[in-house]
């Protein structure tokens, strides 16, 4: 979603910090480019005019532009005052109460009944026993929607016969939970097109009824200065707590997610980044200031990988790639655990000094590459995958006809996998330095 933010931000901010001195002219057009980059976001112009005021008034003012690393200072300040800008409000996500009562409530298609089985299987990952509340009394479907997504994460969910007042399931809901000694109620509410008196009646009586400890408003990212609009009537109208931003993975500008919470003072306490139920991330805005200014995002990234990835194979895999013995099915293996871990563009943002590259990345993955070489591999007999040097050239044809693919791609396929070996054999060697040099001069 922030690619060409991210893009422009860091070509200013790279000019920037490559200074040897900087002026206040020197800011004052960084501070432009800054401007238009948000404007050209769909970030609210007010909160952009906020912004780029307080950034110039930092740099400029102290002693900043005197000092030797004047350029990365003023960096500095930018991503302080993006944090500053993505964290406003109270992000805790509160549990008190046994139950603890969560209500999820937007407009239609925002990704509440999605949103809500990503919370509850983040909620089991933290050692709770949630249920969930079907709470929508209008579609059967809906319901339906909602069990199957708990029948596949083992979650119990309670639903009502169609025509139940949204009041009398909510109760439901919460006794069900004493029942079956579930510590954390979900609310999955209806939605509606639009913000009307019936919604907003509607959910401030389940309010009432069971006093929710958190009631997160829904917001799809991808309708930009619409979901500020939407989060500022719902403000006014029902008690929220904060809000989830869903469809982060999508190609929206950005703005949205950038000024929402300047906008209204409500924290985003969770994001949304894919369909899946596994694609929910806690909002931290440092982390998320990192990605857009390229400074990368290694905490999430390790989290990922801790998530996703077996140590055990991870060690194994790594012991074979220092001792040269890194086969191609051990190179399946990885491709295999790494996508597993989210979009490769999303994976590499997170990686600093790699941003650049997260575009490149993903429009490849997107083309189909990396399942080119699975198909490759799995064309592969299993000795051919531990010793590719057998692989002769009618061997390459097999492989390449298997695998719907052309010799010239196996055979770049096996040069890679030996460039790497050697690379590893390299680096596990004392020629550490010479190797990395090898690394960061390609491309
Ligand atoms: N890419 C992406 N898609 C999402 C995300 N969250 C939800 N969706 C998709 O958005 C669509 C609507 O999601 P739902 O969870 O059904 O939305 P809802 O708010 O419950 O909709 P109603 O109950 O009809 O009001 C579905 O196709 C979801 O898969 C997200 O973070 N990323
Ligand atoms: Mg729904």
């Amino acid at each position: 979603m922030f690619d060409t933010l991210s893009e422009r931000l860091r070509k200013t901010l790279g000019n920037l910090s490559g200074r040897g001195r900087v002026t206040e002219a020197d800011v004052d057009a960084a501070m432009r480019e800054i401007r238009l980059s948000l404007l050209e976001a769909d970030v609210n112009f007010k909160v952009v005019k906020d912004f780029v005021a307080n950034v110039r008034e930092k740099a400029v003012g102290a002693e900043v532009l005197q000092s030797l690393n004047a350029g990365q200072q003023v960096v500095k300040i930018v991503n302080d005052e993006l944090v500053a800008l993505l964290g406003a409000g109270d992000r805790t996500f509160h549990l008190q109460g046994n139950p603890a009562v969560v209500a999820l409530v937007g407009l239609q298609g925002s990704g509440k009944t999605t949103s809500a089985a990503k919370l509850a299987r983040y909620l089991v990952k933290q050692g709770r026993r949630p249920l969930l509340v079907a709470a929508d009394p209008y579609r059967p479907a809906a319901a339906d929607q909602l069990e199957t997504l708990g029948r596949s994460l083992d979650i119990p969910v309670h639903r009502a016969p169609p025509g139940t007042p949204v009041v009398d399931i909510a109760r439901g809901g919460l006794d069900a939970a004493r029942r079956l000694v579930r510590d954390t109620v979900i609310l999955d509410t209806a939605g509606r097109l639009t913000i009307d008196e019936e919604l907003m009646a509607e959910i401030a009586d389940v309010s009432a009824a069971v006093k929710p400890v958190e009631t997160l408003l829904v917001v799809d990212a991808m309708t930009g200065q619409e979901a500020v609009a939407v989060a500022e009537a719902f403000k006014d109208a029902v008690p929220l707590t904060g809000l989830i931003l869903t469809k982060i993975d999508g190609d929206a500008r950005g703005g949205a997610a950038l000024s929402i919470s300047a906008v209204t003072g409500l924290a985003v306490k969770f994001m949304g980044t894919g369909e899946k139920t596994d694609a929910l991330e806690v909002f931290h805005p440092d982390r998320l200031a990192g990605r857009i200014l390229g400074m990368g995002d290694v905490m999430t990234l390790v989290e990922r990988a801790q998530e996703h990835v077996d140590a055990d194979q991870a060690a194994k895999a790594e012991e074979k790639l220092r001792k040269g013995q890194f086969t191609l099915e051990d190179f399946l293996e990885q491709i295999q655990a790494v996508q597993k871990m989210g979009p490769m563009g999303q994976l590499m943002s997170m990686i600093p000094g790699m941003g650049g590259m997260a575009k490149q990345a993903q429009e490849a993955v997107d083309r189909g590459e990396l399942k080119r070489v699975e198909a490759m591999i799995r064309s592969m007999t299993p000795r051919e995958r531990r010793e590719p040097a057998l692989i002769n050239g009618s061997r390459r044809r097999r492989i390449a006809a298997g695998s719907g693919t052309v010799t010239s791609d196996v055979n770049r396929l096996i040069k890679q996998h030996a460039e790497l070996q050697k690379l590893m054999k390299q680096l596990s060697g004392g020629g550490r330095k010479a190797a990395l040099g090898a690394i960061t001069g390609r491309r």
